[in-house]
């Protein structure tokens, strides 16, 4: 048995083999093959026992040699295959940076988001904070606190929803005001946005969802000529410089006296067109001094404070802002409406 040709023939094969091949995984097979506990170099040890004595130190240095030599071959094609295999996958998830990318699809401010946040701009800018509510409330603070008594038809259940005997969905924001004059000593400068609810059914011009933003100043000395400036710089912030402002008399039952402010048309100026029906003015918002009996109420002296308010539609401010002719069309989110602001 000539173990020494045997070991001959184990080298050249797998010195032929480990080199042709291209899988990390058929190295592992052949590891097993030569070194494994079965392996080739395994066998000619076992076989030594049957070889002449003196034979065995030659044979089995040269196996041992073998062996570390199949080792390192086995290392270094291992090393050659893992490269390989790292060359391809670095090629094949190769990226062009020069390419266009995806434009990720940006979203608009909504129309009364972008009213909002200019009317927010002026009015911090004058030292006033915004103040917000419960959408629910009781009947007191949406009605009574507010100088609306008991039978008066804007109580009416065809104008409010009702949740019991109590409790309503909000019909203006100026809920928020009166919880604001119980919580805080004057002087108040406050705006109050928020949604409010109307028994109103849908239609071009109404919605029983819709957003007010209502403003309250109570201190010392306040004056109808300090109402009068201060809508006058919303006005034109929102509608332009050139704008004219008309207050007319007018009655709410929380502020004494009350006007309704219009403003000259933003269409034709003043001639007369279809949006301000041939007045030359669009009325925009309600105002007055605030009732005494409301300051009263929240625990104010009206011989000492004094306080103006306003409350404009604020969904009104967009639609004219933007030329929109139905109210609908802010509620419904249609993207393609949405995407012209
Ligand atoms: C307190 C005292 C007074 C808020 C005011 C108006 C005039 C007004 C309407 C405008 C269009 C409501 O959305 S609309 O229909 N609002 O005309 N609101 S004064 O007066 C207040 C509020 C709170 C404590």
């Amino acid at each position: 048995m000539d173990l020494l040709k045997t070991l001959e023939n184990i080298e050249k094969d797998a010195e032929q083999e480990l080199t042709e091949l291209d899988e990390l995984k058929e190295l592992e097979e052949l590891r097993v093959k030569y070194l494994g506990k079965k392996g080739e170099i395994q066998q000619v040890f076992n076989k030594m026992g049957k070889i002449e004595p003196e034979q065995r130190p030659v044979v089995g240095k040269s196996a041992n040699i073998l062996k570390q030599k199949i080792e390192n071959l086995i290392n270094e094609n291992q090393q050659r295959l893992e490269k390989a295999k790292e060359k391809k996958r670095l090629v094949a998830e190769k990226i062009d940076v020069t390419l266009p990318g995806n434009k990720p699809k940006l979203g608009r401010a909504h129309p009364l988001k972008v009213i909002i946040d200019e009317i927010t701009e002026i009015f911090t800018g004058m030292g006033f904070s915004i103040a917000e509510g419960p959408e629910v409330e009781s009947e007191y603070y949406n009605f009574a606190a507010l100088n609306i008594p008991e039978h008066h038809p804007a109580r009416d259940l065809q104008d409010t929803l009702y949740l019991d005997d109590h409790y309503l969905l909000r019909t203006h924001t100026s809920p928020v005001q009166i919880h604001t004059m119980e919580e805080q000593d004057p002087p108040i400068r406050i705006i109050a946005p928020g949604k409010v609810y109307r028994s109103d059914e849908l239609d071009a011009s109404h919605s029983p969802i819709f957003h007010q933003i209502e403003g309250l100043v109570v201190d010392k000395d306040i004056t109808f000529s300090d109402l009068k400036g201060t809508i006058k710089l919303i006005v034109e912030a929102l509608f332009g410089e050139n704008r004219k402002i008309r207050f007319r008399p007018s009655y709410f039952p929380f502020t004494e006296p009350s006007a309704e402010v219009d403003v000259s048309c933003i269409v034709c100026g003043g001639e007369g067109c279809s949006l301000c029906s041939r007045s030359g003015w669009l009325e925009i918002m309600g105002s007055g001094m605030v009732h005494p009996n409301v300051l009263r109420m929240s625990g104010y002296d009206p011989d000492i404070y004094s306080g103006f308010a306003f409350g404009v539609g604020w969904d009104r401010l967009a639609l004219l802002k933007y030329g929109i002719d139905d109210i609908r069309v802010l509620y419904e989110n249609d993207r393609r409406f949405l995407h012209q602001f």
